[in-house]
């Protein structure tokens, strides 16, 4: 409906197939995210999942006969919709809203999976009446802050709402709406960087990918973004640019192309429930699904996006949410087969917010 508002709006073809090429990216990265947090987390946490196993679970999906319940969201999701929601209610980054309805959330369902910290943000959220709604995450870890992949898991809709904005904005509202719940520099880069790579895929026309300088884009925008601010906190000795030298990593992984196996991204990239070892390694699942992968049945791009970061093992949930959300803002939603469509919990709300974030963008003086 708010597809065909736009169009009637729009004169001309061309403009109107632009808009609509980009109303799907918003619905894709959306969508994206959903799909892979719902068919990650049956393999959440577990050891690697077998290629035999994975490959069958993705044939049965694809069946249209095949009858099973949808597969429910977690954490991952519940977090999205939150953050979508607040920005389109709002009309922008508000720190109260946000964070009052994270705490809704998680009190209305807390058992969606949670991390065993982020909890305790929330608690002391509701005890203090909002007064600070940063204080809560600043003081967990012993006033390190968390570094876990919880703030990047949930930052896609935040790339939405900023896709005509400058990178300087998309940094701006991705840093502030982590450090709600993770102070940690690890933690709220790694979702500046995942806003980022969204960001990016969401401007990059389908097809016209150079996967080496998308990464290399991002090295820059991170060099930046990690550079040391008065506020950080910093060992001795440590370096500060983590997000760089793992993006740095991953682009001599592309060099090895599909000769790369899930060990050697373990090892590199990691594919556990921290930040900086979850984020780099849902942007090689990206870029790696670009082409076919070894062992890999599914030939929709997008689908291997989400195969490939499952077959990973570890944090597949987020991982896959992770990169599935990139996957989604660069093929858009009519890549994604419909015989997956019924297999997710809530597709429609994941849609509807994304029409919705996409309609509060400023049309530009040629589309209207
Ligand atoms: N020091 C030591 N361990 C840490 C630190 C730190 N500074 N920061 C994080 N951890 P949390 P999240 C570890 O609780 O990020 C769900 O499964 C610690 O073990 O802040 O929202 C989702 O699917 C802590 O419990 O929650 C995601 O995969 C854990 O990291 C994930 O949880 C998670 O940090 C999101 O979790
Ligand atoms: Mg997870």
């Amino acid at each position: 409906m708010i597809l065909k508002n736009l169009i009637r709006k729009s004169h001309g073809m061309a403009v109107v197939e632009a808009v609509e090429g980009l109303a799907g990216k918003f619905r894709g990265s959306m969508a994206g995210a959903l799909m892979g947090d719902c068919l990650g987390a049956p393999f959440e946490g577990e050891s690697r999942a077998s290629r035999s196993v994975l490959n069958s679970y993705f044939r049965r999906l694809a069946d249209p006969a095949l009858k099973v319940p949808y597969k429910l969201y977690t954490d991952d999701t519940a977090m999205t919709r939150c953050v979508a929601q607040s920005l389109i209610d709002e009309k922008g980054y508000c720190a109260t809203d946000m964070a009052k309805r994270f705490v809704k959330e998680y009190y209305n369902e807390p058992k969606r999976g949670y991390g065993s910290n982020v909890t305790d943000v929330f608690a002391a959220l509701r005890a203090t009446k909002f007064q600070d709604v940063y204080a809560p995450a600043g003081i967990q870890f012993g006033g390190r802050g968390s570094y876990g992949n919880g703030a990047a898991m949930r930052i896609a809709p935040v790339a939405l709402f900023c896709y005509d904005a400058p990178d300087k904005e998309v940094v701006h509202i991705a840093k502030d709406s982590s450090l709600l719940t993770h102070a940690n520099r690890l933690g709220y880069n790694g979702a500046v960087l995942q806003c980022l790579a969204v960001h990016q895929a969401l401007h990059t026309p389908a097809n016209k990918l150079d996967s080496v300088k998308f990464i290399e884009s991002l090295i820059t925008k991170m060099k930046t973004v990690e550079a040391p601010k008065d506020e950080d906190i910093l060992d001795e000795g440590e370096n500060p640019f983590i997000y760089v030298k793992k993006l740095e990593k991953l682009l001599e992984l592309m060099e090895q192309g599909d000769s790369v196996t899930p060990s050697q991204v373990e090892d590199t990239l990691g594919v556990y429930i921290s930040a900086h070892m979850s984020v780099p390694t849902a942007i090689y699942s990206f870029i790696r699904a670009l082409n076919p992968v070894t062992n890999i049945e599914s030939d929709n791009a997008f689908l291997r996006t989400i195969h490939y970061a499952i077959s990973l093992g570890g944090d597949t949930d987020t991982i896959a949410s992770m990169a599935g959300s990139i996957a989604g803002a660069y093929y858009g939603f009519s890549e994604i087969p419909e015989s997956f469509h019924r297999h997710c919990e809530a597709l429609s709300d994941a849609i509807e917010q994304a029409d919705q974030l996409f309609k509060m963008r400023k049309p530009k003086s040629t589309e209207t």
